[in-house]
């Protein structure tokens, strides 16, 4: 029997692609080859897709060419580039890799946030121009002592203020729209005022329509120019003119961006910025986070092959709702 098509918008990790390899006829949507190309020309054989790669978003338009489709499988946990509307209309499932990338993208903000207010990357360059033999190393701000707030307090957000527990700082609070039961940290339903009271502002919720703009010019000026935003969530997020703005006049004091508006090619005037820590959005990206949400793609994907349940259905989209193959 062969194996069923598969239409594959980006690469997965070495050896999460071999297994996709194994039990799929996989085609590939995307760089170098044209991906609407690809979806036009065998896009009506597909069942299966596997999205969340370099090949753009998963919108309507593609959709449409792919009437068979029963099952997007994200590569991430953020799938705010697939058209969940049209998926839910159509009965397709969606899955996406939720929890295997906490401890990393925890980690990560935590380096960005550090990297930030300490100027690493500024310090590091400082060395590697000589300029240490003429001059003494520049001081920067610290975080002891600071008061830190986090919007979005779920999978993630809980790792990151359990990390932040071990530093020593004034205070953790949180936004998200319904408090977060038996957490122990102040949860403040008016962002505006967050913004107000804390000196370091950390943006972790979900890409799409729900949070877009989340982060006004308001929330940046009431951070203000002592202020630290970090942006580990998605670019969309934020009212990035605003934050450029804001930066280069000084209004906010400093930000920590792993995540852009325009991905891979961000706004130039960002590389202008020095107080600014950049990160091309690798927020799970090392060698082992990344096999574990391969390893959850596929999974996710044989277990619809096989008829069984799906592992990490998207809210949207739960098991219950949708009859598999
Ligand atoms: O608002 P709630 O109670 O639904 O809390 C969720 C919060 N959130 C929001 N907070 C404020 N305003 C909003 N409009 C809003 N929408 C969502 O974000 C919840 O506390 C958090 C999302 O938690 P999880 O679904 O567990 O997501 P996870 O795994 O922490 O990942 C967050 C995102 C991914 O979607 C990627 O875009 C990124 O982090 O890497």
């Amino acid at each position: 029997m062969t194996n069923p098509a598969l239409i594959s918008f980006g690469l997965l990790p070495p050896q999460a692609e071999v297994a996709l390899q194994t039990h799929f006829t996989v085609h590939r949507a995307y760089a170098p080859d044209n991906p609407d190309e690809v979806i036009a020309r065998i896009g009506a054989s597909c069942r299966f897709a596997m999205a969340g790669g370099a090949a753009g978003p998963l919108t309507a338009a593609r959709l449409a060419l792919l009437p068979a489709l029963e099952i997007v499988a994200n590569f991430g946990v953020g799938y705010d580039a697939i058209d969940v509307a049209t998926c839910v209309d159509r009965g397709i499932m969606i899955t996406n890799t939720p929890s295997v990338l906490d401890d990393e993208v925890a980690d990560t903000t935590i380096g960005l946030l550090l990297a930030t207010i300490r100027r690493f990357p500024m310090l590091d360059r400082f060395i590697r121009s000589g300029a240490w033999a003429n001059t003494k190393a520049p001081w920067t701000a610290t975080l002891v002592g600071k008061r830190v707030g986090i919007v979005g307090m779920g999978r993630i957000g809980q790792a990151i203020a359990r990390r932040l527990s071990g530093f020593t700082l004034a205070e953790v609070a949180y936004h998200t729209r319904r408090p977060v039961a038996g957490l122990g940290i102040r949860h403040q339903p008016d962002l505006v005022s967050l913004a107000r009271e804390v000196d370091v502002l950390i943006v972790i919720v979900p890409g799409g329509p729900e949070t877009n703009g989340l982060i006004t010019r308001e929330v940046l000026e009431a951070l203000g120019p002592t202020g630290c935003f970090i942006n580990v969530a998605r670019g969309s997020v934020v009212d990035e003119p605003a934050l450029l703005e804001l930066l280069q006049t000084g209004k906010l004091g400093m930000a920590g961006l792993d995540v852009f508006l325009n991905e891979p090619r961000p706004d130039p005037r960002f590389f202008e910025i020095e107080n600014a820590v950049l990160l091309p959005h690798v927020g799970s990206a090392t060698h082992e986070t990344r096999e574990r949400m391969g390893a959850l793609v596929i999974e996710n994907l044989l277990a619809w092959k096989d008829g069984r349940p799906v592992l990490t259905p998207v809210p949207e989209t739960p098991q219950s709702s949708i009859g598999a193959a």
